[in-house]
């Protein structure tokens, strides 16, 4: 059922007002200090913002993915550092127990995740398994009724922070074609050694680090779903995350937008304002295009998910053309500002080095065509194409 008009409404106020009275003010600072104020994650915590994507009966707000979409195109327009606090929480630290979780799993973790007292992490990537997410090397060795797992995680974020890990595992690493048949698993667990963090080109306040799992034991009720179909769970969470990237990346766009223009009507050359120059206009023009092209699409294909439909291939696309979207729309506000987007006076930089990682994390634009291309090769072989 769609969510509340009036609700979402007043919801979606809130964090207009959340975003621009208190995460705005403090961009600045929170890039100076790579920290977000734990004053503002309160504010987080107190919107509900942490539990927007978690059932109602667990203590979150259960928002449909129409309306987590429009939540986040709001949170995109400061700094994505802020979203990045509960943006684990909201997406892939959690949404594998939301999926799959037992009934007992869920009672025991998702109050705390909802509430923003549990951080939740997802511990996919590896050194050598990223876009390759069958490739990984973790294991988790069944002895009695525990999981002892052996690994190294790598650029996961909030890791430092976080209290569980969805972390997939390969549970029968020895098995002659192991990797064909793609047997990762998944179980909230927590890491054996400290998070080593690391410097990164944007996103200040925002942490992403390696976990090593050192015979870790994890108690065997802690598996998501059925041994051996971790996989499967791991591509249902990134279908939901990647359109709530989107949403975020298309957020930054807005705000670039905003940003382009009202320095644009400000600032003068060759005797006039240079919103009045076309090529100026130019590049504010198909940055709107765009953005608003990607904001139909991100709220077309939620619409269709929370309609019950398979959104792979949309989740896939949207993400492809938002977050390159973004990436051009933070070039060309450079360009409009000149040397002014150049200089860290104004952020625009920042947004620069900021949206780069959209085109990268839960998947790169290249895995986002290989998907596209493999769903539509499937629906043409199946004649539903
Ligand atoms: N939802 C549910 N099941 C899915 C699925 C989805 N979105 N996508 C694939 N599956 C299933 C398939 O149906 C298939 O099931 P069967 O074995 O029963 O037929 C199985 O999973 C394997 O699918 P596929 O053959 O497509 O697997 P590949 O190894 O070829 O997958 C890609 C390749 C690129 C799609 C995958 O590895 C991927 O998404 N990589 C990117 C991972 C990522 O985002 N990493 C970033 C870090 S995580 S923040």
């Amino acid at each position: 059922m769609p969510f509340d008009q009036e609700v979402r409404d007043a919801l979606i106020e809130q964090v207009r007002r959340f975003v621009t009275e208190i995460c705005v003010p403090a961009e600045a600072q929170v890039s100076e200090t790579d920290e977000v104020p734990q004053s503002i994650v309160d504010e987080m915590k107190n919107l509900g913002l942490f539990g927007i994507a978690v059932p109602e009966e667990y203590g979150g707000l259960q928002l449909d993915m129409e309306t987590e979409c429009l939540v986040a195109l709001e949170l995109g327009q400061t700094s994505p550092a802020f979203r990045s606090v509960a943006g684990t929480n909201i997406g892939i630290g959690s949404q594998a127990l939301v999926l799959f979780g037992t009934e007992e799993q869920k009672q025991r973790w998702l109050p705390g995740v909802a509430s923003g007292d549990l951080i939740a992490s997802f511990a996919l990537t590896e050194p050598e398994a990223g876009s390759d997410a069958a490739g990984l090397k973790t294991k988790a060795i069944r002895d009695g009724d525990h999981y002892v797992l052996n690994g190294t995680k790598r650029y996961i974020t909030n890791a430092n922070k976080a209290d569980i890990f969805t972390t997939m595992a390969r549970t029968n690493p020895d098995e002659p074609g192991a990797r064909a048949s793609r047997p990762l698993s998944s179980g909230g667990t927590r890491p054996a050694s400290p998070s080593v963090c690391r410097k990164k080109m944007g996103q200040q306040g925002a942490h992403i680090c390696d976990v090593i799992f050192e015979d870790a034991r994890v108690p065997a009720a802690n598996m998501i779903g059925k041994e051996g179909e971790g996989f499967k769970v791991a591509m249902s969470v990134l279908d939901k995350g990647r359109l709530h990237i989107s949403a975020v990346a298309t957020g930054v766009s807005k705000r670039l937008i905003r940003e382009m223009v009202n320095y644009a009507l400000e600032r003068k050359q060759f005797g006039k304002p240079i919103m009045e120059h076309q090529l100026i206009q130019a590049m504010i023009a198909d940055s709107q295009a765009e953005t608003y092209a990607a904001e139909c699409m991100i709220l077309d294909a939620a619409r269709r998910r929370d309609a019950g439909e398979d959104v792979t291939l949309l989740a896939s696309s949207t993400k492809l053309f938002a977050t390159e979207a973004s990436g051009r729309v933070a070039d060309r506000a450079v360009q409009v500002f000149g040397g002014a987007g150049y200089v860290a006076d104004y952020g625009i930089e920042r947004f620069y080095r900021d949206v780069r990682i959209f085109r990268l994390y839960e998947g790169t634009s290249q895995i986002q065509q290989i998907i596209i291309a493999r769903e539509l090769a499937r629906a043409a072989k199946s004649g539903k194409l």
